[in-house]
């Protein structure tokens, strides 16, 4: 290795070394780097054979597909897409294309909202970067990939121990020619909570510094005023905004007079008149009905004369009618996933949407074909994601009366589960209608829906009904995001709280009734860095910085995991979730043209502190490593 490093070495080929060449360059001796790699990814592979941290296991009745690729042809070019529109003509350009398309065109959601409404957002960068000279070289007619934003940042770290920032980076060298869009949670940016505004505002600029073009910013209250400065900020950057109505209740429903057809066009007036580029109309929990989705996507291109995107999800069944009625009525953007990624509680189906308006004037341009073949890629990766599954088989219009959001809809279900409480999930989802309804018929989307559901899965555990409530409220003590919820940390919901409700679950505790960023000093981005580099005596980057300031604990985690067990991002899924078999031989690539060989041989009995050695052979050579057993 050492000799290998000499003479691939730039002044050794050109002949510029001195005779203390050896010496003055560091760089010969890497190969303690790539050894420190190789012992972290098997500490890593120890660990997992020993703790199992992911906590779940192939069982002898599944069995794992190998995963097809489709690289380019060599020497193929990638072809231009909506990407190089906004490179070369702005926003305005991407706009003017959207009007004069008369095509309806298609933000494909498999990479983020998919995958977090399926499978509990579990999806690794690794799967989908081996897709993803596909995406920029046959599915350049798409509109925008969502890729990020929702809950794929905060599981990325805590979950996937990888980082967000590398999907996006190592995604847009793939994909150079397709727009990248996120959502994000306004205030909540990212989280689960409101955070200062200049959080917000620095986070917005890193995600748009680092590749995304696209923002579809909500509010879970669909408050204004909570949604201004997120919009402001994505226009300052010359990013496309995309400010969205979060659709709750039934506005065919003429009894439900809370969320009706007014209350949505006043809104989507609001958030013209704040500026946004595009309206989205963010239907989380697939409420939106077909005939009602024909009606407000008219009303709001009317009344607005903005392009309109429309995002649902297939929970009832009834999601690819909404888009085939909301296409009808001139939606201009429709959010879809590929086959084998759709339905459910995830987007509608890419393949059946396309083949609808086939021969049609709204005909998509899209290659058939290849959204054919990424399916397929999809179905087979989808397998080894098998222990995050909803269970789920079939639609079901259930989800009128419970309202739970797809994307909460699957991480309920393993919340659920790891509670010991499966048996009581259909009682947790007619608890989660009782508490929507008690909390005052909120809209229920991150973080609000994280407050039903956090009440829902309280009250099914302690066996409390509603009436409880306000008969032993007193004694309770009620999960913290219900409590910030009745304290005005989430916002103002419209048409208030429940008063009475709140005066029990606040006890002596203030409200507030202004925006809670406005509250919240400034974040110090500046002392948290010296801080931090003085804790890990390292520099750290503004994305480390703004990555702790929305979750410090999980950041700081992910810091101490990757010093110790390297970056895991390098294994293949079937290696990072589920511990090896023995005799099991794996490749692993830690960096370009540097491959690890793998076999996993056996372990020792544990020793009196509960260390086990782990046997491997590295490369041919045998290796072991020390683990605590942590169970
Ligand atoms: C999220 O905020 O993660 C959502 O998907 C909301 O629908
Ligand atoms: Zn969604």
């Amino acid at each position: 290795q050492f000799l290998e490093n000499v003479v691939m070495h730039e002044d050794f080929i050109k002949g510029t070394f001195s005779t203390n060449f050896v010496d003055n360059t560091p760089a010969l001796y890497r190969f303690k780097e790539q050894r420190d790699r190789a012992t972290k990814a098997l500490k890593f592979l120890a660990n997992n054979i020993v703790n199992n941290p992911s906590g779940v296991k192939i069982t002898d009745d599944v069995t794992l597909p190998p995963i097809k690729s489709f690289p380019p042809k060599f020497g193929e070019k990638i072809p231009s897409g909506t990407k190089d529109i906004l490179n070369r003509k702005g926003v305005q350009g991407v706009l003017d294309y959207i009007r004069q398309s008369q095509e309806v065109l298609f933000t494909d959601t498999t990479f983020r909202d998919a995958h977090q409404s399926l499978l509990a957002t579990r999806f690794r960068t690794i799967d989908m970067l081996n897709i993803a000279d596909a995406y920029s070289h046959h599915m350049h007619e798409l509109f925008s990939l969502e890729m990020w934003g929702g809950a794929t940042f905060d599981v990325a770290y805590r979950f996937l121990k990888e980082s967000p920032w590398d999907r996006l980076r190592l995604l847009r060298e793939k994909i150079p020619n397709v727009l990248f869009q996120m959502l994000l949670r306004a205030s909540n940016a990212v989280g689960y909570t409101n955070y200062p505004d200049n959080v917000v505002k620095r986070f917005i600029k890193l995600s748009a510094d680092n590749g995304i073009d696209v923002f579809r910013i909500f509010d879970c209250f669909n408050w204004i005023e909570q949604l201004k400065p997120a919009i402001e900020e994505v226009k300052k950057h010359n990013k496309i905004c995309e400010a969205s109505i979060c659709y709750t209740g039934d506005i065919s429903d003429k009894n439900r007079t809370k969320y009706d057809l007014e209350y949505y066009i006043k809104l989507a007036n609001e958030l013209a008149a704040a500026g946004t580029d595009i309206i989205g109309i963010k239907d989380m929990a697939g409420l939106l009905k077909p005939y009602a989705s024909q009606t407000l996507v008219k009303a709001i291109k009317d009344e607005t004369g903005l392009p309109v995107h429309f995002h649902t999800h297939d929970t009832s069944g009834n999601g690819e009618a909404a888009a085939l009625m909301a296409i009808e009525a001139g939606a201009d953007v429709v959010d879809a996933a590929v086959s084998s990624m759709s339905g459910l509680t995830s987007q509608p189906n890419l393949g059946s949407i396309y083949s609808a308006i086939e021969y049609t004037d709204k005909a998509s341009s899209l290659d058939k074909i290849w959204t054919q073949n990424i399916s397929d890629y999809f179905d087979r990766v989808r397998r080894y994601y098998f222990p995050f599954e909803s269970g789920m088989k079939s639609a079901s219009a259930e989800v009128y009366d419970h309202e739970i959001p797809g994307g909460q809809y699957s991480n309920l279900i393993v919340q659920v589960e790891a509670m010991g409480l499966i048996d009581k999930w259909e009682e947790v989802r007619r608890m989660y209608a009782e508490v929507n309804d008690e909390l005052g018929d909120i809209i229920k989307v991150t973080p609000s829906s994280k407050v039903v559901g956090d009440m829902a899965l309280f009250m099914v555990r302690n066996e409390l009904e509603i009436k409880d409530l306000y008969e032993k409220g007193e004694t309770l003590s009620f999960p913290d995001s219900v409590v910030a919820f009745f304290k005005g940390l989430l916002g103002q919901p419209y048409g208030g709280f429940n008063e009475k409700l709140r005066k029990i679950v606040l006890k002596n505790e203030k409200a507030i009734k202004e925006r809670p960023g406005e509250k919240l000093p400034p974040y110090d981005f500046n002392n948290v860095k010296k801080r931090l580099e003085k804790k890990y005596d390292r520099k750290l980057s503004d994305i480390d910085i703004i990555s702790y300031a929305l979750y410090p604990q999980v950041f700081e985690e992910w810091l101490n995991f990757t010093d110790e067990f390297g970056d895991p991002s390098i294994f293949s899924t079937r290696s990072f979730f589920y511990p090896l078999k023995k005799e099991e031989e794996i490749q692993v690539d830690i960096e370009e043209g540097k491959t690890l060989i793998i076999k996993y041989l056996g372990e020792s009995e544990p020793d009196e502190k509960a260390y086990l050695k782990i046997f491997f052979e590295l490369n041919g050579q045998p290796r072991t490593v020390k683990i605590k057993d942590e169970k």
